[in-house]
């Protein structure tokens, strides 16, 4: 495998999706050293970011501490990648790798989810237009079944079996639009090192794949994602 720099390429960017308990942490960490161990200089980013001004007032929100219009905390939630969007592309451009533990597509389905009658996915989407578009993300899979042995919820907002059931069922459609985005499903109901073997797999096919002496290119609308391919 081709070290970063190396060239002049740039790096990869690279989105782990998924339910609550789909084992999105872990992976992400085994991710992180399996790009490291092939040569890659790596950063790790998780959205929300909860350390800046505005992600500090969405983890307040997530804890329940304060209250917010729906509208309101999706657009902080949006604010929350682009204030670090241009970090993301100056490091990818400078041939780091960038892994990023939820993205615009959990953006947009949990608070489609919250079924608004004024807050449709499209317009969930439409902040999200412009921001990188991940060279690849990886959507790890798991029954309701599977994540319920996995232990309860945390107390946050959203942990519950109504939003869990709709978040799944809004992946599918935001993944079947946005098509542009290459989208790999992992099922990840299975043990640790399986999920990992098919995820390095899948890294090392991507990291051919990429042309990476072309810059990142960036999420377009949901309808021009299905209608380009
Ligand atoms: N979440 C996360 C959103 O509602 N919108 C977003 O844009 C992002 C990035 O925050 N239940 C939700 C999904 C999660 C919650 O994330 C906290 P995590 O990865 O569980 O800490
Ligand atoms: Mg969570």
């Amino acid at each position: 495998m081709v070290a970063n720099g190396a060239r002049g390429e740039r790096g990869v960017l690279i989105v782990v999706e998924g339910l609550d308990r789909a084992g999105k942490s872990s992976q992400c960490e085994y991710l992180r050293n399996f790009l490291v161990q092939s040569g890659h200089s790596v950063k790790y980013i998780r959205f929300p970011d909860r350390t800046t001004s505005i992600g500090k007032q969405i983890d307040s929100y997530l804890r329940g501490q304060s209250q917010l219009d729906d509208h309101s905390i999706h657009l902080l939630f949006s604010a929350n990648r682009w204030e670090l969007a241009q970090s993301i592309e100056s490091d990818v451009a400078s041939g780091t790798s960038v892994i990023i533990d939820r993205y615009s597509y959990s953006g947009a389905v949990y608070s489609a989810a919250k079924a608004n009658p004024s807050l449709s996915l499209e317009w969930a989407w439409s902040p999200e237009i412009g921001l990188p578009q991940p060279d690849l993300c990886l959507f790890l899979q798991i029954s309701p079944e599977e994540a319920a042995k996995r232990g309860g919820f945390g107390g946050e907002r959203y942990e519950n079996e109504t939003m869990q059931v709709r978040v799944r069922e809004l992946f599918k459609t935001v993944f079947d639009l946005q098509r542009r985005a290459d989208v790999r499903t992992v099922d990840a109901g299975r043990p640790l090192q399986e999920v990992s073997q098919d995820i390095s797999n899948i890294i090392t096919a991507c990291i051919t794949r990429v042309d990476r002496t072309s810059p990142l290119q960036k999420l377009t609308s949901l309808s021009s994602g299905a209608m380009d391919s």
